[in-house]
């Protein structure tokens, strides 16, 4: 994959996530979207514009899909596809002013070439891609340890976990302890750190898309709470696991049902 390509977003997430952090300065317009707790603000929609406009002038031929004003769905993976997500983590941007990021996931085909997860409040970027490797910031990082279920901090969805959705307050308590975020790209950032050794939520191409090309270079495991492969087409249920933490959920969910 194209060194320049990695720099060119590099700058583009840099200059995205400065717009974000002054952002906060500012009033900003927050609007429900499906509910009380499903918000978006004019920040997420004015930094997915900002990265589209990056795309297009740049790519004119690539093709987007983004998780606000109308870019949410997408024909077909054919060819390459920018998946954007502008802030994942809407509701801690409104309610803490930080653990939130900016996440970016790059497929050819189908098939995940580059991700990007950027904790704007911490400046960490997470990035890699196939055969590239994992990075923080400039650093090069080692694939942390697999454990089991048993051995390990587990991920879990606020909704999923309340409502012990296919098991998922069972599964937290098979673990060493239950972790809430309210951010995809932050429970991914944990499981590439090693800090947790799965996560279990419903999520949307968009959720995802950055976090599975990180995960599958250090060798997670992932897919839907079916076994097979995310359809990238609507929210799914979706598990991403240490392979031996992955395995032991996918199994306990398929055997006793939904
Ligand atoms: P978002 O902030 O980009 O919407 C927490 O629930 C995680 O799930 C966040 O990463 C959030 O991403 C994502 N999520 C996806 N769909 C959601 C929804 N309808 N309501 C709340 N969170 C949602
Ligand atoms: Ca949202
Ligand atoms: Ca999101
Ligand atoms: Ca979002």
């Amino acid at each position: 994959m194209d060194k320049r390509m990695v720099s060119e977003v590099r700058v583009w997430l840099e200059e995205a996530a400065q717009f974000i952090r002054e952002s906060l300065d500012h009033t900003m317009t927050v609007v429900e979207k499906s509910g009380r707790t499903d918000l978006v603000t004019n920040i997420d929609e004015e930094t997915q514009e900002f990265l589209m406009n990056k795309i297009r002038s740049h790519y004119p031929e690539d093709k987007i899909l983004g998780e606000e004003k109308g870019y949410n769905t997408i024909d077909s993976l054919e060819g390459r596809v920018w998946i954007i997500d502008p802030i994942d983590g809407t509701m801690n941007f409104v309610m803490e002013q930080e653990n939130f990021c900016i996440m970016l996931g790059i497929f050819e085909n189908g098939i995940g070439q580059l991700g990007f997860i950027y904790d704007v409040m911490k400046n960490e970027l997470y990035w890699g891609g196939k055969k590239l490797g994992v990075y923080l910031n400039e650093t090069r990082l080692t694939q942390p340890a697999f454990g089991k279920l048993s051995e390990g901090l587990l991920g879990l969805n606020a909704h999923m976990y309340g409502e012990n959705t296919h098991f998922a307050r069972v599964l937290g308590n098979k673990s060493m302890g239950v972790r809430i975020s309210g951010c995809a790209g932050l429970e991914m950032i944990a499981m590439l750190k090693g800090n947790h050794n799965g996560y279990l939520s419903n999520l949307s191409p968009w959720d995802y898309a950055a976090g599975i090309v990180l995960l599958e270079e250090f060798g997670f495991k992932y897919s839907n709470l079916k076994g097979t492969p995310l359809s990238f087409d609507g929210r799914e249920y979706f598990l991403a696991g240490s392979p031996e933490t992955y395995e032991e959920i996918l199994h306990y969910v398929l055997v006793n049902g939904a």
